[in-house]
């Protein structure tokens, strides 16, 4: 059977994915033009060679450099909409989008322009693409509580547009503790949580999301398989793992696609899925990553059509919108 063939056929949900990221050079270049502004690069393809990352931190660097370009509430929904159109065209038929209203906010854009933007394009692309949506809203964890919680008073106005919280940025030094008490603020208000852990940092972040801040999934988890006792717990919890190849061996988490963890965590167990990150950075979007891992493990029909069905399991969808992908 032509694997290729059955990975563009597979019905795509995506749970890790930050709008941010999917900001194509050529649409960041477009968008500094339409704004007045000054690029540290001086073409598309000279930012395209910079984007040879040694860590998650030297690409951090260039991702909020990016943002910059992001000013208008157009801005904001043509990168919506240009991410959900390469998607759909993919067979992505689920999409929930991590954003990160500081990264925004902090260069005085109002949280308000950011989220009617990328909403606006949600609803016209479930509407004119059939790619239904949720959205998530990112704390950064290098940024302080006190800053955390402003954020989710600027969000108040807008919860109903909003499915949960989660927690993205610099890992290693900003604990999952750091975010307890807004985490149990945003739970209060109704909404659900997810954090990144165990990307850089140790088993024991992976453990902190699990009990200080009561997530739903865990954003990429790739180190838990250092510690057996961790393993045990999130297979018994059945806990989603959204795992992000590519970003993975592009952020040098492994050296390369075969020494990737997720055949192992899928052996052990494991609710792992497969995701595309920061897809304009890390060189593909989900096609591109479930290609990466069937040629890396050979998988064959049966673990690519167990990866899907994990995704719709792990998703915020209600069961009869689950029922109705599967
Ligand atoms: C991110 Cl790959 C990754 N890790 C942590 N925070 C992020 N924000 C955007 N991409
Ligand atoms: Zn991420």
């Amino acid at each position: 059977m032509d694997m290729g063939a059955l990975i563009a056929r597979l019905p795509k949900v995506e749970l890790h994915l930050h709008i941010e990221g999917t900001l194509e050079p050529e649409q960041l270049f477009a968008f500094a033009k339409r704004n007045g502004v000054a690029l540290s690069h001086p073409s598309v393809e000279a930012l395209r060679a910079a984007y040879d990352f040694h860590n998650l931190q030297s690409f951090l660097d260039l991702y909020y450099q990016g943002t910059a370009v992001l000013q208008t509430e157009l801005d904001f929904y043509e990168l919506t909409m240009a991410y959900l159109e390469r998607v759909a065209a993919q067979g992505v038929v689920h999409t929930e989008i991590f954003f990160d209203p500081q990264s925004h906010t902090d260069r005085g854009i109002a949280f308000g322009t950011v989220i009617d933007g990328i909403t606006r394009a949600l609803t016209e692309g479930e509407q004119r693409l059939g790619v239904s949506s949720k959205l998530i809203l990112c704390f950064l964890r290098h940024l302080d509580e006190d800053a955390a919680f402003a954020t989710l008073r600027q969000a108040e106005p807008y919860l109903d547009r909003i499915v949960a919280v989660g927690l993205d940025s610099s890992e290693v030094g900003h604990p999952p503790s750091k975010f307890e008490r807004v985490f149990s603020a945003a739970r209060e208000h109704g909404l659900l949580t997810v954090a990144h852990a165990g990307e850089e940092g140790p088993p024991e972040y992976i453990w902190e999301a699990l009990d200080l801040l009561k997530v739903s999934r865990i954003d990429h988890g790739v180190r838990c398989v250092e510690d057996a006792n961790l393993v045990a717990r999130l297979v018994e919890e059945k806990m989603p793992l959204t795992v992000c190849p590519l970003s993975n061996t592009r952020l040098c988490v492994f050296p390369d696609m075969r020494a990737h963890t997720l055949k192992q965590m899928l052996d052990a167990g494991l609710k792992a899925t497969i995701n595309s990150d920061d897809p304009a950075y890390f060189g593909g979007y989900m096609t591109e990553n479930f290609t990466a891992v069937q040629e890396a493990f050979d998988f064959g029909p049966e673990e690519l059509l167990a990866l899907s069905l994990n995704s719709v399991e792990a998703s915020f969808l209600d069961a009869g919108a689950k029922a109705r992908i599967t």
